[in-house]
C-alpha cells in the first residue's frame, strides 16, 4: 500500500502552504486544495479503519464562500462533525512534505493503534462549485490507494450527506435513521411534514432564496413529497435556484448576505409582511426575513428560530405531560442577542447554555438535553432529542385525545429535525409547521421579543492569535489587562454587553456589541473595537 499512496500522492504535490482544519474543515481558494482533499483522503480511510469500518462522510464545499473558493470535512458515522482530537491529525496529514506522506500516515496509524487489515469505508459528495469534479478525483485517488470502499453520491446538501452517513451507520439495526437514499431523505422529511402539519395551512406563501447554489435543485426535489398549501402543507416560490451561472453562487443572494448586509436579496419580489427564508450555498444555514411596512426589513434569524423551536416543544412537552421527565434546554453562542436569552430563560422558563463559536461545540453541548435547541445567531442549527425522549414519544400512554395529539407532533418532530446537523430544508419546514400551528404571520414572530440594538465589528489586528478567550469566548485572557478594561467600557452603557475574539476563519478579530440603544450600541462597539486595535 505504501507505494500505491506514494504514487498516488505525487499526483497531488502540496504547494508551499500551511494549511488548518478549522471551525468548518478546510477552506480557501480552490485551486490550492488539491493536496488538501487528497491527504483527506487518507484520514477518512484511517478513521473508518480505526472506527472498525463505520462509514465517514466526505463533504465538498465552501458553504457560504465565493464561487472560487472549496473547501472539505469529515463526518463522523453518527452523522456528527468529526472528533476534535482527528482535526489536528487532518492537519498534520495536510501538512506533511510530499516526500514525508506516508511515514506520516503509517505513524499516525501506529499511534493510534489502527488495525491495518480493517475495512475502510467513505461515502462523499459536494456543492455546485465548478471546482468540485477535479478535488474528487483527488479523493478518489486517496481511497483508492487506501484500499478504501466508497460511494459517490454526486451533488449534495452538507446536511443530506451527514444524513446519509448516520443512515448507512445504522441501517437495519434498532437506531436505523432513514433510508439510505437521496429519495429516502425526502420521504422521510416529507411524510414527517405531513404529520406534524396535521392538515393545517401555512399562512400566505414562502418565498425560498437557495443562494443560487444545491439547495435550489434539492429543494425542488424534496417540494414533490411536501403537499400544497391548499392541501394542509405549504407553498413555496423559489428564488435564486441557478446552478449552472458559477459566478452567481452567494452573489447578493443567500444567508450570509441577507445577515450581514440586512436586507433581502435584490432579486426578491415579495411584499410586505411576506415570508422569506435564505440558505446558504450548502444549505446547512437558514434564516427568515420579512418587509414590515411600519419598521421595514425584518430579519428572524438563528436566535428567532430558536425561541420559536423552544417554545413550541416546550408547549408540546407540556401537552404530552412530559415537562417533569424532559429536560429541555436551548443552546447559544456569544453572538445570540440578549433579549433572546432572557426570553428563553424568563418567558419561557428554559435553561441557555453558552458555547464558543463553531456548530460541534453547540451540538455537542445540546446532546447534554433531553430535548437540546441549539442555534447560532446566523443560522446554523437544529434540535436534537436524547434516546430518551424518543423513547417517551413513543410509549406513554396518552391520557386524553390532547395528550395523544401532542405526542403524535413530537414523534413527527423528531423525524421532520436533521438531527445530525443544521439543514435549511428540515429547519425551514420546522419553521413552517410552527408558524401554521400558531397561525402566525411574520410580525407575530417578531413580536415575540424586541432585539437589543447591537453591532459587528471586524478589526484587523498584528496578530489575532495574541487573542485568547475563556467562558465560552466571553472573556479575554490574553492580551492581559485588556478584559479589565473592556468591563469598564461596558458598565457605562445600559445593557450594554460586548465581547471580543479571534475569528476562526479569518485573519481578524471580531467585536460585538449590544446596548439599550441603537448608537449606544455603535459607540460601544467602536469604543471595544478601538481597544482591541
Ligand atoms: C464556521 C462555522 C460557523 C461559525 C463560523 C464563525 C461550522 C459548520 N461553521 O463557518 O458555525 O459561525 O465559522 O466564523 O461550524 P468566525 O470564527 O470567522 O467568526
Ligand atoms: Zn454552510
Amino acid at each position: 500500500m505504501d507505494a500505491a499512496i506514494l504514487a498516488a500522492s505525487s499526483k497531488h504535490p502540496k504547494p508551499d502552504r500551511v494549511f488548518q482544519y478549522g471551525t468548518a474543515g478546510f477552506r480557501m481558494k480552490a485551486d490550492l486544495l488539491d493536496s488538501v482533499v487528497f491527504r483527506v483522503g487518507l484520514v477518512a480511510a484511517l478513521r473508518s479503519r480505526k472506527l472498525g469500518g463505520q462509514t465517514i462522510g466526505v463533504m465538498i464545499t465552501a458553504s457560504h464562500n465565493p464561487p472560487e473558493d472549496n473547501g472539505i470535512k469529515l463526518v463522523d458515522p453518527m452523522g456528527e462533525m468529526l472528533e476534535n482530537a482527528w482535526e489536528a491529525y487532518s492537519t498534520e496529514l495536510a501538512n506533511a512534505k510530499n516526500e514525508d506522506v506516508v511515514k506520516v500516515y503509517r505513524v499516525l496509524e501506529e499511534k493510534l493503534k489502527i488495525n491495518k487489515d480493517a475495512p475502510s469505508r467513505v461515502i462523499y459528495a459536494r456543492d455546485t462549485r465548478p471546482s468540485g469534479p477535479k478535488l474528487v478525483q483527488a479523493l478518489i485517488d486517496a481511497l483508492e490507494a487506501t484500499g478504501t470502499e466508497y460511494t459517490d453520491y454526486k451533488l449534495l446538501t452538507t446536511p443530506q450527506l451527514h444524513y446519509l452517513t448516520r443512515c448507512t451507520n445504522t441501517e437495519g439495526t434498532p437506531q436505523s435513521y432513514g433510508e439510505v437514499s437521496e429519495k429516502g431523505y425526502y420521504e422521510k422529511l416529507g411524510e414527517a411534514f405531513k404529520r406534524a402539519m396535521k392538515g393545517k395551512k401555512a399562512v400566505g406563501a414562502l418565498t425560498v432564496d437557495c443562494a443560487n447554489g444545491v439547495g435550489g435543485p434539492k429543494l425542488a426535489e424534496l417540494l414533490k413529497y411536501i403537499p400544497k398549501g391548499s392541501e394542509g402543507g405549504v407553498d413555496i416560490k423559489i428564488i435564486n435556484d441557478d446552478v449552472l451561472k458559477a459566478e452567481v453562487l452567494n452573489h447578493e443572494c443567500g444567508a450570509d448576505f441577507v445577515k450581514t448586509k440586512q436586507r433581502a436579496p435584490p432579486s426578491s419580489k415579495a411584499g410586505n409582511n411576506e415570508r422569506c427564508c435564505s440558505y446558504d450555498g450548502d444549505a446547512d444555514r437558514i434564516i427568515y426575513y420579512f418587509n414590515d411596512p411600519e419598521n421595514g426589513f425584518r430579519l428572524l434569524d438563528g436566535d428567532r428560530i430558536a425561541t420559536l423551536a423552544a417554545s413550541f416543544i416546550g408547549d408540546l412537552a407540556r401537552e404530552a405531560g412530559l415537562a417533569s421527565e424532559l429536560k429541555i434546554g436551548v443552546v447559544q453562542t456569544a453572538y445570540a442577542n440578549g433579549a433572546s436569552t432572557k426570553y428563553v430563560e424568563k418567558t419561557l422558563g428554559l435553561p441557555v447554555v453558552c458555547t464558543p463559536t463553531g456548530v460541534k461545540w453547540l451540538h455537542h453541548a445540546a446532546t447534554k438535553f433531553d430535548v437540546g435547541v441549539y442555534f447560532e445567531a446566523n443560522g446554523h442549527g437544529t434540535v436534537v432529542f436524547s434516546q430518551q425522549a424518543l423513547k417517551a414519544f413513543n410509549t406513554k400512554e396518552p391520557q386524553s385525545p390532547a395528550q395523544a395529539a401532542a405526542l403524535e407532533t413530537l414523534r413527527a418532530l423528531s423525524d421532520l429535525i436533521n438531527q445530525t446537523v443544521g439543514d435549511a430544508l428540515s429547519d425551514m419546514l420546522l419553521v413552517e409547521t410552527i408558524l401554521a400551528h400558531k397561525s402566525w404571520n411574520p410580525k407575530e414572530w417578531d413580536l415575540t421579543y424586541t432585539d437589543l440594538p447591537n453591532r459587528l465589528v471586524r478589526v484587523e489586528v498584528a496578530d489575532r492569535n495574541g487573542f485568547k478567550t475563556t467562558n465560552a469566548e466571553r472573556t479575554l485572557v490574553e492580551p492581559q489587562g485588556t478584559q479589565e478594561q473592556l468591563d469598564v467600557l461596558v458598565s457605562k452603557f445600559k445593557d450594554g454587553r460586548s465581547f471580543a475574539r479571534a475569528s476562526g476563519t479569518e485573519d481578524a478579530v471580531r467585536v460585538y456589541a449590544e446596548a439599550a440603544t441603537r448608537s449606544e450600541a455603535d459607540d460601544l462597539a467602536t469604543k471595544v473595537a478601538a481597544l482591541v486595535k
